[in-house]
């Protein structure tokens, strides 16, 4: 279709019945990550950074931010002047921290765990925080304070004790102050202006002035996603990641009873983020003029954003979905697995159990993605691109490890120890079955 400013924002729609085996599953493909591609592109960034150090990141901040800087790192206590904001922004800001923290807080282990396997056989696990961990915040298109706070909230929970917030710096070397402001709720270390593939590298390896880190989070663009990617590899960075990052997803399932404003609505929130934004509607048994009317709605709220040349691009590769029962939507989406699923159903509460893979899902018609990307208490940073399969979304755990121990007794061991040297004998490994028997032969067993 052409593409010029009067061509309708249109979704490709498809009948599932009528689709064979492949095309279905051509349906539920992302376009593909070239991460071996992008990795080798990255690299001469990651090795500036690694072997220059602060001189090499400034350089890079300097061609990519054009941005001079005299400093890469920033440290609390911030100028008055550089959080300055209007009392609601301040406001919202806050009460979202309140709800994202009640959230992240109650995800904290009470007490360690602790089983009795066998008498005298003490078997316990125990969390400990990640210590120094960085969050990477992206510039580009849209500043995104939201992202501080999500990453920010849960490894302040989780007892981290340096959090190094890294964002590309504006022109002028400053940062948004919105972003200064929640690095000072969640308790951030220091901010490194920098972004990209050179963020990633400098929190990976650490500079002059940069902290090393021990775990990146944070979504980014191919460039961030790479650099992760090869640094997690390096076994001299010793450094972990959250989760592969693509672009930004959600399915939509929309019944009879759903509301063709909310529909559009929800669609165009994720359609906006960037022309590569994954949009999905699956249509429940719904008739021709239902759907039209959420076509129609999407066509005219995308003309009244600001945002409409990304949201035209998004959605013109967006897909809808026609399936004759809420089955067969739930069994489509857990295929596919999004990042986001918004239930647009009149038993929408029924469906969430038959829910298998998801990051996050938004229950009923007044459950707006927007609520959770901002403000409601759960985490915006969830797995893309098919990854619902086998990741959670970021969580205080995400910034946390967890340590075993056990405790065995005399008497544990009487039990317990004859089935370890049978088990060691059988591995050939007497050394083994000695540190058994030794203890064993003392307690006269
Ligand atoms: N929907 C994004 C998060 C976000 N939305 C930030 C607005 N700001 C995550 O997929
Ligand atoms: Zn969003």
């Amino acid at each position: 279709p052409e593409k010029t400013p009067d061509a309708p924002i249109q979704m490709r729609t498809y009948d599932l019945a009528l689709l064979s085996p492949p095309e279905r599953a051509a349906l539920l493909k992302r376009p593909t990550l070239k991460s071996e591609e992008m990795i080798a592109r990255v690299r001469p960034i990651v090795d500036t950074v690694r072997t220059r150090g602060d001189a090499g990141l400034k350089e890079l901040t300097k061609k990519f931010d054009k941005a001079l800087l005299e400093e890469v790192i920033l440290c609390p206590p911030f100028s008055p002047e550089s959080v300055r904001l209007p009392e609601e922004v301040k406001a919202a800001i806050d009460q979202a921290y309140k709800n994202v923290y009640a959230f992240h807080a109650a995800q904290v282990d009470k007490v360690p765990l602790e089983v009795e396997t066998m008498p005298g056989v003490v078997c316990s696990r125990f969390a400990r925080p990640i210590a120094r961990v960085g969050v990477y915040v992206p510039g580009g298109t849209a500043v995104l304070p939201s992202t501080a706070l999500m990453l920010g909230i849960p490894a302040q929970v989780a007892g981290c004790k340096e959090i190094v917030l890294a964002t590309p710096p504006r022109p002028d070397g400053s940062i948004v102050p919105e972003v200064l402001y929640v690095a000072q709720l969640v308790g951030a270390t220091c901010i490194l202006k920098a972004g990209g593939a050179q963020a990633v590298a400098a929190m990976a390896y650490g500079t002059e002035t940069c902290p090393k880190v021990d775990k990146i989070f944070g979504p980014g663009n191919q460039w961030v996603t790479a650099a992760k990617m090869l640094v997690q590899n390096d076994t001299e960075a010793l450094v972990g990641i959250d989760m592969p990052a693509g672009p930004s997803e959600v399915l939509v399932i929309a019944d009879y009873t759903a509301d063709p404003e909310f529909v559009a609505a929800d669609l165009l929130s994720q359609a906006e983020h960037g022309v590569d934004s994954q949009v999905v509607l699956v249509a429940v048994d719904l008739s021709s003029e239902h759907l039209q009317a959420i076509e129609v709605a999407v066509d005219r709220q995308a003309r009244a954003l600001p945002r409409v040349e990304i949201t035209r691009v998004s959605i013109g590769k967006s897909l809808i979905v026609r399936v004759k029962t809420v089955r067969e939507a739930i069994s489509f989406s857990n295929e596919y697995a999004p990042e986001h699923l918004i239930l647009h159903l009149e038993k929408a509460e029924e469906s969430v159990g038959s829910v298998l893979n998801a990051g996050s899902v938004f229950v009923g018609a007044y459950s707006a993605e927007s609520c959770g990307d901002y403000a409601s208490g759960t985490n915006h940073t969830l797995p893309t691109n098919g990854f619902a399969r086998q990741y959670s979304g970021v969580n205080t755990q995400s910034f946390q490890k967890h340590i075993t121990s056990q405790r065995i007794t005399p008497q544990g061991l009487g039990v317990l120890g004859p089935v370890v040297v049978t088990l060691a004998e059988r591995e050939g490994l007497e050394a083994h079955a000695n540190a058994v028997r030794v203890r064993l032969a003392k307690l006269g067993v």
